[in-house]
């Protein structure tokens, strides 16, 4: 059937019918009373009847080849829209825009309509997507597992200068994107307790006897290549009561009881836990958890035992990557399938599950590291505590033939951190049931293997290896930046869409005035669109003329926006002080992102920031030399908008505390130049992009460590540094908080008595180097030299390669193309 009549045709004419045909039959609407959002819908049913060929194809393809297959488990997808992307990978976004033209409409402003899935809180959920985007791309067989949370990452606004949240009720209109499979509902166990029990063999096994049950059902949401026939899947889970269908209680009278927990049961994938780089020891955390890794195996074994009847080929065929430790609970849920479930040996379960995981970690933060409280745990998951219990036991064993008599160090390796409160450390139980554990940067590999999992690497040192993060060109290039896109395409062709590397022939162009000078403008174009959607949502009116400062990203203490609102009054005093000077280059200081909820300190930043911003916005002194904005619910889409508008990037973390960063990429592909420490992928980006064409300062890791070591004291900066002084007692004093003087105590007693991210040994040394991207600034004809050649030499970060690595040296697979050629499917 596939394809043979022209129902999903690529041309103008069959856009046009299938919008109408939509719009009619699943909107129920005529043109005359279609909303714009019924138009959305037609668009994005028409498009995805189109990708669903290609991914019935796909599929059937990696069954009948059966190929091996990556599986990627995350708890955080952050895909972004998804409209324009599909469009832009299927090749049809210029016809859509036409056929919707000739009815009256314009597709910018649909693809306007589309709630943003905001399935992740920051970086990690963003990598899963770029690697989503790229496994598609590179024709790798791959499918991505999560949760379909009912709420993703709240929403931000911001009231007198505070944030405040409401939840995301993102499938308030539906989702066109998604497809249930219900026919691929699995159940999941929790609670209870564990007996023994003698299989027919006469043999020991041991029985979960669960106390609750809870359904997980899979929603399908396609991930199309660019410009290729793949389309893999993110299926994502949604928890579904069993409680329907308990009539016992139903007996007992309980009726409305049993439909109040029906709800408790259901609550599993109702909402994203807002913490980024923080665990929260919750039990529906660990439940959320432990449910989407169940129905994910559970999902998986199903599959591979299509094409086989013993698990001989496992590992073979199937690679499960965990990204950071939250999906880590699979590897006691994997031993117990095929131990409990499938009736393997340990030792047999035990190898194929250490040849089938392998482990990225995204921290180096030691307070970040999930850690389960021992008993929490035992209640929910009471097998698997007896599972990981054995791990240990074994591993252990293992350390004390290495090193025998070393207490100390299995005392420091042991999953189980004793104590009166006993908690299991997924990281450790990530990295014993995995067959490589990797690192984002290559300062985070090397600091993981020299700190955090030192007397692991020194057991194991061939387990680690380094895969630096990428982005996909797709979205943060052609997609966010048209009009560079096609300036670039012009002169060098279009195969760096596909093969980032070939930017560097941009290089060829870096002298021509001509291609400068449209750099520029394009520049220009884009600060213009960020200016106008600040108008509009800020009400506040900047200038693209002015230097674009952003600093975009999560608000947390080792990000240290504070450093960079530090730097801001300090600017604002030397201009009240002196006037302007000739090195003042105007700049619009652009901040955004979310702090979590319960997180005080960063929630107490945004407040701060927003008083520098009304204090500086408002003085007539400064007026056209420095401006303030605080952009609010930063998001995927305002990404889109945001990194084509930089001038400079603010990648500012304590050096040693940023694992890679991935902002950091998009803003350099589109042409910022960045300030920043040598911390996480900046120090791989300022050697692709050579050091003259990067604004270093501060601290190496080494040095922070170092000076933590002697006793740091950030007393003595404050004291011997006239201008930093001000600064703070400006803060201490209410200077930006005049209705309430010691609001910012917590902020300055932070800096003065602790420091623990170093902003007072750093400032100085910020200071300085932000005068030198002030002169830098002043000489346009170089600043966009550096601009060209900082895009040019981006190629690394693109996360094609990045993928391409993880498939070479951890999962072994290779590309599978898809063909349509049995299938007469229309092409554009
Ligand atoms: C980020 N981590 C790293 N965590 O901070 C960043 N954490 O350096 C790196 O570039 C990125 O991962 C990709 O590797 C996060 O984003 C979280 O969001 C998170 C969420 C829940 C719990 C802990």
């Amino acid at each position: 059937m596939l394809g043979k009549n022209d129902r999903t045709g690529m041309t103008l004419e069959n856009l046009k019918q299938a919008l109408i045909d939509h719009l009619y039959y699943i909107q129920g609407r005529d043109e005359q009373f279609a909303t714009l959002n019924d138009y959305y819908m037609a668009l994005a049913y028409t498009v995805r009847d189109r990708l669903t060929d290609r991914r019935i194809k796909t599929a059937q393809t990696y069954f009948q080849k059966d190929t091996k297959v990556v599986y990627y488990l995350s708890a955080e997808f952050l895909v972004g829209r998804l409209s324009a992307n599909n469009l832009i990978n299927l090749g049809i976004y210029d016809e859509m825009k036409e056929a919707t033209k000739k009815m009256g409409l314009n597709l910018e402003d649909l693809l306007e309509q589309e709630e943003e899935p905001g399935l992740g809180n920051g970086g990690l959920g963003r990598l899963a997507a770029c690697f989503l985007d790229s496994l598609a791309t590179l024709e790798i067989p791959a499918m991505g597992y999560g949760i379909r949370y009912e709420f993703g990452i709240f929403d931000q606004f911001i009231v007198d200068g505070w944030q405040r949240e409401r939840p995301d009720n993102w499938l308030r209109y539906g989702n066109p994107w998604e497809i249930a499979r219900i026919d691929y509902t699995v159940e999941i166990k929790l609670g209870g307790h564990t007996e023994a029990v003698t299989d027919a063999q006469g043999g020991y096994r041991v029985r979960w006897v669960p106390q609750d049950t809870v359904y997980g059902v899979p929603y399908d949401t396609p991930i199309p290549g660019y410009r290729n026939n793949t389309v893999n899947t993110l299926r994502l889970w949604s928890a579904k009561a069993s409680e329907d269908f308990d009539f016992q209680v139903f007996d007992a009278g309980q009726y409305t009881q049993a439909v109040a927990e029906k709800t408790f049961s259901e609550n599993i994938s109702k909402v994203l836990y807002p913490n980024d780089n923080t665990p929260q020891g919750k039990e529906l955390r660990l439940q959320q958890q432990y449910f989407f890794v169940s129905c994910s195996l559970q999902d998986i074994i199903r599959s591979y035992l299509r094409n086989h009847d013993n698990f001989d080929q496992f590992s073979n065929k199937v690679a499960i990557q965990l990204n950071d430790t939250h999906p880590s609970i699979g590897v006691a849920e994997l031993m117990r399938l095929l131990i409990d479930e499938h009736a393997l040996d340990w030792n047999r379960a035990w190898d194929i599950t250490r040849q089938t995981f392998a482990y990225t970690n995204h921290t180096l933060l030691i307070e970040a590291l999930e850690r389960w409280s021992v008993s929490l745990f035992g209640r929910l998951l009471p097998r698997h505590l007896e599972i990981i219990y054995e791990i240990n036991n074994r591993f252990l064993d293992e350390i004390r033939r290495k090193f025998p008599g070393d207490r100390d160090r299995l005392e420091r390796m042991s999953l189980i951190q004793e104590g009166d409160d006993k908690h299991i450390r997924m990281a450790y139980l990530a990295f014993v049931g995995s067959h490589t554990t990797n690192g984002v940067a290559a300062l985070h590999t090397e600091l993981l293997k020299r700190d955090v999992m030192h007397d692991f690497y020194e057991m194991y040192p061939e387990k680690f290896q380094n895969k630096t993060n990428g982005v996909t060109p797709r979205r943060w290039l052609l997609m966010s930046n048209p009009k560079l896109s096609d300036l670039i395409t012009s002169k060098i062709g279009d195969r760096w869409v596909k093969d980032l590397s070939e930017l560097r022939k941009l290089e060829a162009f870096v002298d021509d005035a001509e291609f400068q000078k449209t750099w520029r403008e394009i520049k220009q174009d884009n600060k213009r669109t960020l200016a106008d959607y600040i108008q509009s949502d800020n009400n506040l009116e900047i200038d693209p003329d002015s230097m674009f400062d952003v600093q975009v990203k999560r608000i947390h203490e080792y990000k240290r926006q504070l450093l960079n609102a530090l730097h801001v009054i300090t600017l604002y005093n030397r201009i009240k002080q002196h006037g302007a000077s000739p090195s003042d280059v105007p700049r619009t200081f652009i901040f955004g992102g979310k702090a979590a909820p319960g997180y005080f300190m960063a929630k107490l930043v945004i407040k701060l920031i927003n008083s520098v911003a009304e204090v500086v916005n408002n003085d007539p002194d400064v007026k056209g030399l420095l401006k303030v904005v605080y952009l609010s619910n930063f998001s995927v889409s305002l990404g889109q908008i945001t990194y084509p508008a930089a001038d400079l990037s603010e990648q500012i973390s304590t050096a040693g505390k940023e694992a890679s960063g991935t902002g950091n990429m998009k803003f350099a592909l589109s042409g910022a130049l960045t300030i920043g420490t040598l911390d996480g992928a900046n120090v791989e980006i300022r050697e692709e992009v050579g050091e003259e064409n990067f604004f270093l300062f501060g601290l190496d890791a080494q040095e922070v460590m170092a000076m933590k070591a002697q006793g740091y004291n950030p007393l003595a900066y404050y004291r011997n540094n006239a201008a930093l002084k001000t600064v703070i007692d400006q803060i201490a004093s209410g200077f930006f908080s005049p209705k309430e003087p010691a609001l910012f105590k917590s902020i300055v007693d932070s800096l003065l008595y602790k420091d623990e991210y170093m902003l007072l040994a750093d400032y100085q040394f910020y200071v300085d180097c932000q005068e030198k991207v002030s002169l830098a600034y002043q000489d346009q004809t170089q600043w966009t030299r550096m601009s060209i050649l900082n895009v040019a030499r981006m190629g690394k970060f693109s996360s094609d390669y990045t993928i391409s690595e993880y498939c070479k040296s951890i999962w072994h697979v290779e590309p599978v193309p898809v063909s349509l050629e049995d299938c007469e499917l229309p092409t554009p």
